[in-house]
């Protein structure tokens, strides 16, 4: 008799959650994928998203790629045939160099993300594309780039947040522009509801998290900034300033008072449809602490959320927030907190000329132009999905001249446009290591099964591609055994992989760990940067402002279009228990806006703007403020009826600060169909 063989693994989907995974195998075959019962996170169960398509279309081999594909018809038709390693990489080289001698190295741009956030995965094929020479779409433009620049500005770090388990000593948690309930679930369902201190959520929508609050402010999108002032103002009203902690270890205070003064909660209600008593209680609740403050990643995806992340992390300052048990502001956990040396991982060391990166923002105007660009090779990605200008961009990779790799599991949109298609193994089929964004831990990613058909690890296929090429740089070359134990090594955790692996996951530090807790702040004066130089040398104003976005001209709403429960972001849409779940799309408006329009629930509706259409569903809901419509992210345009998902309404404008995202200031207008 066969008895399951139980292994322990970890979730390196991007999700502040980074679950413990038990796997059960019989003689080689997955029995089951289910949370491990003994993990602090997932306590014995998954997201329902993870449960379903681990348990489905990722050891699907019908839904996922399974060898090398070439181009067999038109760019766009799908048409592939199947083709060995050695004929597909071969074939690439020969075309990537071909590319660096007419062309040069910077023609060729590499787009990546987080599909798998594992650190191997995300980071080893770096130290290819550097000795490439190819030039870098900068990765966390299409996400939080705008958050990462304010919080460097203010405090010199954006990548060192609180030590989650100090909410046991905290008397508030502010949770600003973040949807546990859909991103981070088990936050959502266990940390939040066991912390002792009151829950205060800001966030336009009435999400379940809002729901469960002890307070929900409802801004409208885009007010976070004048919302924080005026929220200052009443910890400054009512005497909670911190003058101890401004004086000795922050600059600019002087400059920024005055500033306060003029936003009163009752101005801060005019400006932010948030009621002057409700400002007033999140004030004295946040202002008395101790307190938490985690800063999402939903707001800074605003026109000016650059400045709006600074003027809501700068609250934990005015208010002494900081360096003490139960206080802190968290946007994410890096691994260099795990004492990762990411440095390494992406190979620094590699000599050469990098080029500039460019921003997602400006990638479809670049792919556009034979003159900057050349060749382009994507992996962790679906840019055809969660790009903005959609439409064009589709345009854009068909152009003949532009040679195109896509690495990814299952076959997209982006896929469909590439040249040569190269299977990738998922988290099951491989070793790697995952540091949570949010807790403090590191785990152990632990191959379970082999790798599906043909596929590989994003590490192989790119050893075997800088083989090909030629270069024999040996950080190139280096294993993947070689590199976890090179990892964890400089962790001083004294573990090597096997006994990671065999407890899953393990705490950097046996206590929470108290952030900043020397009050020396790694910004050019070493202090708060309240007002700051470097923010003025980029062009920006010294000190945050208190803006609001004016509200959309008549007619129009603003789209939000954050993360759904249902998918990570556009992995899972094809997943046919999700799809049958998720059904149609839907936009969501406030019955208001949707009866000013003459719109019933149920009804079809174009959605609009100058970049694209869309026709939706129409689904009421009060959790919304009038003047706002929402549809989830997430879905393939290739499963679509117009063959468009929302992004195809994103017309890609880069926002205040490191040319981000601003995909949640989009504006449209709504119309009934016919
Ligand atoms: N409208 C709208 N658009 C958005 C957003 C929004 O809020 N609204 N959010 C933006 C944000 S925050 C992000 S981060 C982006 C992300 O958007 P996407 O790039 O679509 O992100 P994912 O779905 O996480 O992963 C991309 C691909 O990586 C593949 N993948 C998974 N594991 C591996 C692996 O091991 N190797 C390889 N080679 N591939 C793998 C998956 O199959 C998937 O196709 O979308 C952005 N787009
Ligand atoms: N289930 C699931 N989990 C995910 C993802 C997913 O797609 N699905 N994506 C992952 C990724 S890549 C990321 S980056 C994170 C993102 O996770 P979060 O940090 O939670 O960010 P979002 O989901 O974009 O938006 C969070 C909230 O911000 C709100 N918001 C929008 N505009 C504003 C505004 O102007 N002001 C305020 N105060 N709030 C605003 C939205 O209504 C939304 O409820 O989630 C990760 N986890
Ligand atoms: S996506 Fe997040 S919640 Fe779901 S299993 Fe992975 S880590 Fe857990
Ligand atoms: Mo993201």
């Amino acid at each position: 008799m066969s008895h399951d063989e139980r292994i322990l693994t970890t979730c390196p989907r991007d999700c502040y959650d980074a679950c413990g995974i038990e796997v059960a195998i019989r003689d080689g075959v997955i029995r089951h994928v289910r949370g491990d019962r003994d993990h602090h996170v997932s306590r014995g169960r998954l997201c329902t998203k993870c449960a379903t398509a681990y348990n489905g279309v990722l050891l699907d081999p019908d839904a996922r790629l399974l060898t090398p594909l070439g181009r067999d018809g038109p760019k766009g038709s799908g048409r592939f045939k199947a083709l060995s390693w050695e004929q597909a990489l071969d074939e690439i080289a020969c075309r990537l160099s071909a590319i660096v001698s007419t062309s040069g190295a910077d023609k060729i741009l590499g787009a990546h993300y987080t599909g798998t956030f594992a650190l191997l995965g995300y980071d080893f094929p770096t130290r290819f594309m550097r000795r490439l020479g190819a030039r870098e779409v900068d990765p966390d433009t299409i996400c939080n780039k705008a958050g990462h620049v304010a919080l460097e500005y203010l405090y010199g770090t954006s990548l060192d947040g609180f030590d989650p388990r100090s909410a046991r000593d905290a008397a508030c948690i502010l949770v600003w522009g973040a949807n546990p309930s859909a991103s981070a679930p088990h936050q959502h369902e266990h940390w939040l509801p066991e912390a002792p201190g009151r829950v205060v959520v800001v966030d336009p929508v009435r999400t379940p998290t809002a729901r469960e609050a002890d307070l929900h402010l409802q801004p409208f999108p885009g007010s976070d900034a004048a919302l924080a002032f005026a929220i200052a103002n009443v910890i400054s009203r009512e005497g909670m300033l911190d003058r101890e902690l401004l004086q000795g270890h922050s600059v600019g205070f002087d400059e920024l008072e005055p500033l306060l003064e003029d936003c009163t909660p009752e101005w801060g209600e005019r400006v932010t449809g948030v009621p002057a008593s409700a400002i007033e209680q999140a004030g004295r609740w946040y202002g008395a602490g101790p307190s938490l403050l985690w800063i999402g990643q939903g707001f800074q995806r605003q026109p000016r959320g650059g400045n709006a992340v600074r003027a809501v992390a700068q609250l934990a300052a005015l208010s002494g927030n900081l360096g003490r048990p139960g206080t802190g502001v968290l946007y994410l956990n890096g691994a260099h907190s795990r004492g990762i040396d990411e440095d390494y991982l992406a190979g620094s060391s590699i000599a050469g000329s990098v080029p500039e990166p460019i921003s997602h923002m400006d990638l479809v105007g670049c792919l556009e132009d034979p003159e900057q660009s050349r060749a382009l090779l994507c992996w962790n990605i679906n840019i055809a999905a969660s790009n903005p200008q959609q439409a064009r961009l589709r345009r854009a990779l068909t152009r003949d001249d532009l040679f195109t790799v896509v690495i990814d599991l299952f076959p997209t949109d982006t896929t469909d446009l590439a040249d040569f298609v190269l299977p990738a193994a998922s988290f099951l089929e491989c070793d790697d290591l995952v540091a949570s964004y949010f807790h403090l831990t590191l785990s152990a990613q632990v191959k379970a099964i082999e790798p599906l058909g043909q596929s590989l690890p994003n590490t192989e296929i790119f050893r075997r591609l800088a083989a090909a090429m030629g270069f024999d740089e040996p950080e190139l070359q280096e294993s993947d055994a070689d590199a976890i134990e090179h990892l964890l090594r400089g962790t001083g955790l004294g573990l090597d992989f096997a006994q990671l692996a065999e407890r899953g996951t393990v705490w950097a530090y046996p206590e929470p760990r108290i952030q900043f807790a020397d009050l020396r702040f790694p910004t050019p004066s070493g202090r708060i940067e309240l007002a700051s130089e470097s923010a003025a040398k980029d062009g920006h104003p010294r000190l945050a402002q208190p803006f609001a976005d004016p509200r959309p001209a008549d007619g129009l709403l603003r789209l939000l279009t954050p993360a759904s429960p249902w998918m990570l972001n556009d992995s899972f849409a094809n997943e046919p228990k999700i799809a049958r779940r998720v059904g149609t799309p839907t936009v969501a408006l406030h019955p208001a806006d949707a009866a000013a329009r003459g719109i019933a629930d149920g009804d079809r509706v174009v959605v609009s703007n100058e970049v694209g259409a869309l026709q939706l569903t129409v689904t009421l809901s009060e959790d919304l403020p009038p003047g706002v419509a929402f549809s989830p992210k997430g879905r393939w345009p290739k499963l679509e009826s117009e063959r468009a998902n929302v992004n195809v309404l994103n017309p890609g404008t880069a926002g205040d600060m490191g040319a981000s995202t601003t995909v949640h200031g989009i504006e449209v207008a709504v119309t009934a169909v016919g």
